[in-house]
């Protein structure tokens, strides 16, 4: 009897001391320098009830030189490139270098425990330089203005003091312009529609679900995430754009709880577009070609995070290790993403 007292209250002690610990340390791990997943990540974190989160986000990509399945072109070799490929391309002109910068409002507020909801503008600025064929004379296009609207709640699957399971429900809409012309390549004479990389939005609604594994250890944490962009349909100038999954994987080292670095892996498998703008046709540029959108990339990411009386810093550079790519296209270079965000 007298044993079983004991042993009872034991357990209690026990139990309400893991309680209070446990909940300390849920709170303490989630409240570091990387409480958020690397800089490119998204849909990694939810927030408390009732509060929210301002971020702005900065995102380029640096694209140069052209290449075919995992080979490296010259300029001369992409024009040589398109005169046998399938559809023939690059008649009229190849493309040589591209940036893809995106200014991004992402905005997020905890609903309940266990769902956060969260909406993203983006304002795509892209840049790409080409050359004629013929005279080899150079120009450059130009397109900036609002790109698709994302909105998404993130659904807290399973937790416990160290691990976060969390579901992105997550879609996007139109709002980016997907029809803009240009006078530029023919010096003035026709107006053409830009081509497929050259446009602000998809033109079509895209489902995004994704799902995040999280675990957080005293020296830092670790996630792994899937996340999908799917193009629903197809949009009024009857194409559709990539499918587009990623796998990332990451871990991120404490040196002191408010600074953090990161190491992270991502595939990336783009589908090729379906259907065909009547606008873009295939034989002037590689860009116009529906066929030329696809392939796999292995991106390495290396971060650095700090958090500075509750502001935190994000940053990271992801350059391109391996690019398998669908007939021929620019090759990503590298990419990078850094941002503020502030929660209140
Ligand atoms: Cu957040």
């Amino acid at each position: 009897m007298k044993f079983g007292l004991c042993f009872a209250f034991g357990f209690a002690c026990l139990t309400l001391w893991q309680h209070s610990s446990n909940a300390d340390g849920f709170d303490s791990y989630r409240s570091r320098a990387d409480k958020h997943a690397p800089a490119s990540i998204m849909g990694d974190h939810l927030h408390d009830p009732g509060e929210w989160m301002v971020e702005y986000k900065y995102m380029n990509m640096y694209m140069e030189d052209n290449r075919a399945g995992t080979r490296t072109l010259s300029d001369a070799g992409s024009f040589t490139y398109g005169d046998s490929s399938t559809p023939v391309t690059n008649q009229g002109a190849t493309p040589t270098q591209m940036t893809h910068e995106m200014h991004m409002l992402h905005i997020m507020r905890g609903v309940t425990e266990d769902i956060t909801v969260y909406t993203m503008l983006m304002l795509p600025s892209i840049t790409m330089d080409h050359q004629r064929r013929g005279d080899g004379s150079a120009f450059t296009t130009h397109n900036s203005g609002f790109g698709d609207t994302t909105f998404g709640a993130l659904l807290r699957l399973y937790s416990d003091v160290n691990d976060d399971l969390i579901l992105n429900l997550a879609g996007s809409v139109p709002t980016g312009d997907i029809f803009r012309t240009t006078r530029i390549p023919s010096r003035g004479v026709t107006d053409q529609a830009l081509p497929y990389p050259m446009r602000l939005g998809s033109g079509t609604f895209n489902a995004k679900p994704g799902i995040t594994w999280k675990h957080y250890l005293e020296s830092g944490s670790w996630g792994v995430q899937f996340q999908s962009d799917v193009p629903i349909g197809r949009n009024y100038r009857d194409y559709s754009v990539s499918d587009e999954f990623r796998l990332n994987t990451w871990y991120s080292h404490l040196l002191t709880d408010n600074f953090s670095t990161s190491i992270r892996l991502e595939n990336l498998w783009r589908t090729n577009y379906d259907g065909a703008d009547a606008a873009t046709p295939d034989a002037m540029i590689s860009t116009n070609v529906e066929s030329f959108r696809g392939g796999y990339s292995l991106n390495l990411g290396l971060g650095a995070a700090a958090l500075v009386k509750g502001h935190l810093l994000n940053v990271e550079f992801v350059p391109t290790l391996y690019q398998d790519l669908d007939g021929i296209q620019l090759e990503t270079d590298w990419t990078m993403a850094a941002s503020w965000s502030k929660s209140f």
